[in-house]
């Protein structure tokens, strides 16, 4: 039967109720058949729920809810949200089904008034800087830029020759993916000499000089030669003709990264090569991959395959309930060891250090379904909810089970990753968790323990001794760093607002500053009801995330990172859509020192750049959005029209 045929039509209507609450009407319509016997109606939404008239809350798991008519023939649900809840498309209901005696049927919303006021409260347009002629091309802005008379014609080829010896590799991979080079040449007119020096200068650091006849540049490790090439490669986008140029350049910040959310949404391994592609020519340094959440476990373990097996899909016949669109089929995907490597490998070859993260002892509901023999105690009577609505997704510090799992678990990831970090989480650890677990209890009494917040830094502390008998220093996001009993060699990402970056540093840590409301690019853009993105933290257009600085004042900052968080991210459009361009304003203040940022200059840069985001096929969003359809905040997959606003 054609899915047409077989699908169910539901309206929305959204109605605000009293000051405090929304109230979502869901009426089921056009089924070519009656609705199945005990039906029940699924649906994702990101916010808690509670049943509205004629409704019964059958249960919500994290952002999937299930909800049931109080009279069997009933077709009309309600549920209500608090006030603000339901701002824009993209906070509508997705992956709704109709679960019965036979079997699923997809729900489409065929209608919802979403686009009619009050939710089209209108916009202010956005507004533009001032139109400048940028001096230098590039993003980030280097330290200094001397644009000099006349241009350099490019011949060919680059004739190469180096006394970098294996420093230059790097570098000359880079560049020569995007302009054929040599080391050898009969006609002298049909090559451009291309010379790399050793020279002194910092970690990191490069001077590139376009002459009318050659292009040198000079640096004095791997690193610095690559980003020479990094911005020579950006010149050359400009056309047949370099502008003669001087360009001293050294990044602001040693730890300059971006975190993906692997676990919300599966993204695709090539999509990742391609984000480490975009990363590099951004003078990125870090990845940071968040591989386990509460709703999937994407990493593969050899002596776990239930993580995999089990944690890795979501569906209405799978442990894991759909989440965030995903809906009743089978939905998901992990990175094979192999994949892993490979991209590993290729970030390695862009100067990149890939970070894994394991989010514990929050975050692990995907990992405790997938060994509950491991990881449960079925005795525990403790009961929290979550931030993100989970009422078993923490790790308990009391069984022995938590400590073969992780020892097992971190021997494999340090095996799998080389670089010197490790981010084991520690966010939001729901209050309530342990307090009637009688295996955490005796732990308490056994180690004189009197708060939860201990048991957590018992925990932390296991991972963080563990990590370092590899010699791998951990990770955590800010709650690591709170009455936990870590070591201050551990980094602590400080992601709650910017003034949490002094107060880290205060306890004595290094901190790299990811705040939420500068730095998460899955934030909305605006408050326009067709932009796409959480908005927990407020929206974020390029200009506040250019504008972020980072507090200094507090000493040693390892640097600035850049987060996408994918509970929205159905598909690699929206993705790339979300975090670009904002994404190279997280760049720029990572690498450029403060006093060379300038806002209106950066706009000018970011449009020069479009056309190489194009080339890239990276469906950004454009810097002026233009008009769009009602149903876009539905789409969740497939390529709706591209670089629209609300899609
Ligand atoms: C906060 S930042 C989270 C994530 C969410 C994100 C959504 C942090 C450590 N935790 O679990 O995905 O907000 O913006």
């Amino acid at each position: 039967m054609p899915e047409s045929d077989r699908a169910i039509g539901a309206e929305l209507h959204l109605a605000e109720d009293g000051s405090d609450t929304q109230l979502l009407r869901i009426s089921l319509a056009y089924a070519a058949k009656p609705l199945p016997r005990n039906w029940t109606l699924h649906l994702d939404l990101l916010h808690a729920v509670t049943a509205g008239p004629g409704t019964r809350l059958l249960r919500q798991v994290g952002s999937h809810v299930i909800i049931a008519p109080v009279v069997p023939q009933g077709s009309t649900l309600f549920i209500r949200m608090p006030a603000g809840s339901l701002q824009r498309l993209s906070d509508l209901p997705r992956g709704l089904y109709v679960a019965g005696d036979d079997g699923v049927t997809a729900v489409r919303v065929v209608a919802h008034d979403f686009l009619v006021p009050p939710h089209t409260a209108p916009v202010p347009p956005e507004k533009s800087p001032p139109a400048v002629t940028p001096v230098c091309p590039l993003i980030p802005v280097p330290r200094h830029f001397d644009r000099r008379e006349g241009v350099l014609p490019l011949a060919g080829t680059f004739l190469v020759v180096s006394e970098a010896g294996s420093l230059g590799d790097l570098a000359l991979r880079y560049l020569g993916q995007a302009h054929p080079l040599s080391t050898s040449a009969r006609d002298l007119s049909e090559v451009t000499p291309l010379r790399l020096l050793l020279q002194e200068c910092p970690l990191e650091a490069y001077r590139l000089t376009v002459g009318p006849k050659e292009v040198t540049f000079s640096a004095s490790d791997a690193a610095g030669f690559f980003y020479g090439a990094v911005s020579l490669v950006q010149l050359l986008a400009s056309g047949t003709h370099l502008p003669c140029c001087v360009i001293e350049d050294a990044p602001r910040y040693r730890h300059r990264g971006f975190m993906l959310d692997c676990a919300r949404h599966f993204h695709s391994v090539e999509e990742i090569r391609k984000l480490l592609d975009a990363m590099a020519s951004y003078k990125l340094n870090r990845f940071h991959w968040h591989l386990t959440d509460d709703e999937a476990w994407r990493l593969e373990i050899g002596a776990y395959p239930a993580l995999t097996d089990i944690g890795a899909w979501r569906g209405h016949d799978e442990v894991l309930e759909p989440q965030f669109g995903s809906g009743p089929g089978r939905y998901g995907g992990y990175y094979s060891r192999q994949a892993v490597r490979d991209i590993v490998a290729h970030a390695a070859a862009l100067n990149i250090t890939v970070i894994p993260e394991i989010d514990i002892p929050g975050h692990s509901r995907a990992a405790i379904r997938s060994l509950p023999e491991l990881l449960a105690e079925t005795e525990d009577r403790s009961s929290y909810c979550s931030v993100q609505y989970y009422r078993d997704n923490v790790l308990n510090p009391g069984l022995p089970g938590t400590y073969t799992f992780l020892d097992t678990v971190l021997a494999e990831v340090c095996a799998l990753f080389p670089g010197p970090w490790v981010h084991m989480g520690a966010d939001e650890v729901p209050e309530g968790v342990w307090l009637g677990s009688p295996a955490c209890k005796a732990l308490m009494v056994q180690a004189g323990y009197r708060t939860a917040r201990q048991l957590q830094g018992h925990l932390l502390s296991y991972a963080q001794q563990r990590l370092a008998r590899s010699g791998r220093t951990l990770i955590g996001w800010e709650e690591a760093a709170e009455g936990c009993k870590l070591e201050q060699s551990a980094i602590i990402c400080a992601w709650t607002e910017p003034a949490s970056t002094a107060r880290v540093r205060a306890l004595g840590y290094p901190v790299i500053a990811c705040p939420a409301p500068h730095t998460y690019h899955d934030l909305a853009w605006s408050s326009a009801v067709t932009e796409p993105g959480l908005h927990w933290a407020g929206t974020a257009d390029l200009e506040t995330c250019y504008r972020f600085e980072p507090d200094e004042s507090a000493g040693d900052l390892l640097g600035v990172q850049a987060q996408l968080w994918s509970e929205l991210l159905g598909s690699a459009d929206r993705l790339e859509y979300m975090l670009f361009p904002r994404l190279l304003a997280s760049a720029e203040t990572a690498w450029s020192p403060a006093s060379r940022k300038d806002w209106p200059d950066f706009y000018a840069r970011v449009k020069l750049h479009q056309p190489l985001l194009e080339q890239r096929r990276i469906a950004f969003r454009p810097l002026q959005p233009c008009a769009v359809s009602a149903d876009q905040g539905q789409t969740a997959q497939g390529r709706p029209q591209q670089q629209c606003a609300g899609q």
